[in-house]
């Protein structure tokens, strides 16, 4: 819920976060981790924005016009949904060149369906890999696989989605999931997936009508007709993310103070059946340091890792590494570190997720700042940290605070981002369009308010209801202004929400207390903001 924006409190907003029977918001709970852009051409088309809700293995897309959410899904039968990544075209029509699909790991292995079934038995439970489309927002198919997944990449050619993965022990317990020495970054292969569902080698779990196939290693032995391949990375990795050329993938140890690179051309060879071993796609496992997490590219042929337990990014670079790899003892994989402060998770590069990465920033999401900043309690602000990385040596240049934690984040360039500022009427089939229309409506006890807001003028001073009515207020913004947004609020009614520049949004309640509310705007919008009010009157 955000009373900045009415998140959770407007019809408009209920309707996208999904309701209970009894009408309230089905989750007020959320924990986003990731968020990647729509692509066309192998970069950001400016269009959507997905981001993860972990808790309850939601997906939301966000309108980039709006910067709001206009759709959240859930996705059946998983639980800690982690990575999220875009396609970048498509692997069956390679005419389509844009995001139609957006890949969801899963990080917690579950019984299937989890319905009070094998609970004592964690070998029984598995993870989906799912597949929602962009457009639709539907879950198009699942894929079982073995191991618990953390971050997702995509290929540029959009043959490829993978996912890293700690739990290939498939354990309960966290010293169960440290066990072997080796866990996999696990590659899908998207047409033969979706080539599988439609000759109709699928199966179903529990009520949900989603086709699952079968992704785990057992299923998948024989490369020529394998829905997925499982390359061996130590140990307990954590991130995997490609580079803007398209040719690597970097997966970071975690547990081992090593990165592996993993060549996209050697995945797709073991699925032509011209590789024998997964492991041979590995083409670079250079020591970087300890506790290594997530890397950003900048598109000149080095790799820069957080690592975490150094609190440090180490800067690397491909071929050095790919040379040591190969028994050059002259080649020195790292160029540079540089201290962060403190802990750094994720870490990226300007526009490194896509063909364009520039190289010139890299920003270091940090998990502590410990004695950074001045003590304001217990719960400490944590700090991200921006370092220019487009000389030789890294140079640290901003810092700011933010809120526990800063996690994941990507950065766009501004010709990439096209808001638009004022809101278009007709696009709200509610709109009052006309400050003469506002009125009360009834229909039994049920009552419609339309209103209109319009510096510094709500658009009926008061307006009467019955005790026990079940109110709809309509209002709508008729200020054109850019910028110009008014809010309404009714105390005592756990109302308050903002309607910006030709909006319009509605609140239902019922009229449960009789007396006098002040409906008032909540958003400094003119001189007279505080003025800007209308009464709502309830007869007992
Ligand atoms: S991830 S902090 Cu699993 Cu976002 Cu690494
Ligand atoms: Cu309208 Cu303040
Ligand atoms: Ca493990």
């Amino acid at each position: 819920m955000d009373c900045m924006v009415g998140w959770g409190i407007t019809n408009e907003s209920k309707a996208v976060m999904g309701t209970k029977p009894d009408g309230t918001v089905k989750y007020n709970t959320g924990d986003t981790h990731h968020v990647h852009g729509s692509y066309v051409d192998g970069t950001y088309d400016g269009k959507y924005l997905f981001v993860n809700d972990k808790i309850h293995g939601r997906v939301a897309r966000i309108r980039m016009d709006t910067m709001e959410t206009d759709k959240i899904t859930e996705i059946p039968n998983i639980q800690g949904f982690h990575g999220i990544f875009t396609d970048k075209r498509d692997p069956v029509d390679e005419k389509i060149n844009h995001t139609t699909r957006v890949f969801c790991g899963n990080e917690f292995h579950i019984p299937q369906p989890n319905d009070g079934r094998d609970l004592d038995d964690p070998k029984k439970y598995f993870c989906l890999f799912t597949c929602v489309d962009t457009e639709t927002m539907q879950v198009r198919w699942q894929c079982k696989v073995n191991g618990n997944m953390d971050l997702v990449a995509t290929s540029y050619d959009g043959k490829l989605a993978c996912a890293n993965q700690y739990n290939t022990e498939n354990g309960a317990h966290y010293e169960d999931t440290m066990s072997s020495e080796r866990d996999a970054c696990v590659f899908f292969d998207v047409a033969r997936i979706e080539a599988a569902i439609k000759a109709g080698k699928s199966f179903t779990i529990g009520d949900s009508k989603v086709p699952v196939v079968d992704g785990t290693p057992d299923a998948n032995k024989d490369p020529k007709t394998a829905l997925t391949c499982y390359v061996p990375v130590p140990k307990n990795p954590h991130g995997v993310n490609i580079s803007p050329d398209g040719k690597y993938y970097a997966c970071s140890g975690k547990l081992s103070p090593t990165a592996t690179l993993i060549e996209h051309a050697s995945v797709l060879k073991w699925f032509n059946g011209e590789l024998k071993d997964p492991r041979e796609a590995v083409v670079a496992e250079p020591e970087i340091g300890l506790g290594p997490l997530h890397t950003g590219f900048d598109g000149r042929g080095n790799a820069y890792t957080t690592l975490f337990l150094d609190s440090q990014i180490v800067k690397w670079n491909l071929d050095a590494a790919m040379k040591a790899f190969k028994g050059d003892k002259s080649a020195k994989p790292v160029v540079d570190r540089i201290d962060v402060h403190y802990q750094p998770g994720h870490g990226f590069t300007s526009m490194g997720e896509t063909k364009e990465a520039d190289g010139k920033f890299f920003i270091s999401d940090n998990k502590f700042s410990k004695d950074r900043l001045l003590p304001v309690g217990p719960l400490h602000p944590e700090v991200a940290q921006m370092i220019d990385i487009s000389g030789d040596k890294m140079k640290l240049v901003g810092e700011h605070t933010t809120w526990p934690e800063p996690h994941d984040a990507i950065i766009v360039r501004r010709d990439r981002v096209k808001t638009r500022q004022v809101y278009n009427l007709d696009d709200f089939p509610n709109a009052v369009k006309d400050a003469k229309d506002c009125r009360v409506e009834r229909k039994g006890n049920k009552v419609t308010v339309y209103l209109t807001s319009q510096a510094p003028v709500i658009g009926l001073r008061e307006f009467k209801v019955k005790r026990g009515d079940e109110v709809t207020i309509i209002l709508t913004n008729l200020d054109k202004v850019e910028d110009l947004t008014h809010g309404f609020a009714i105390p005592k009614y756990n109302v308050n929400f903002i309607v910006n520049p030709q909006e319009t949004k509605s609140v239902t309640f019922k009229a449960d207390k009789p007396g006098v509310y002040w409906c008032y705007c909540t958003h400094f919008c003119h001189a007279l903001h505080l003025e800007m009010r209308s009464r709502m009157l309830v007869e007992k």
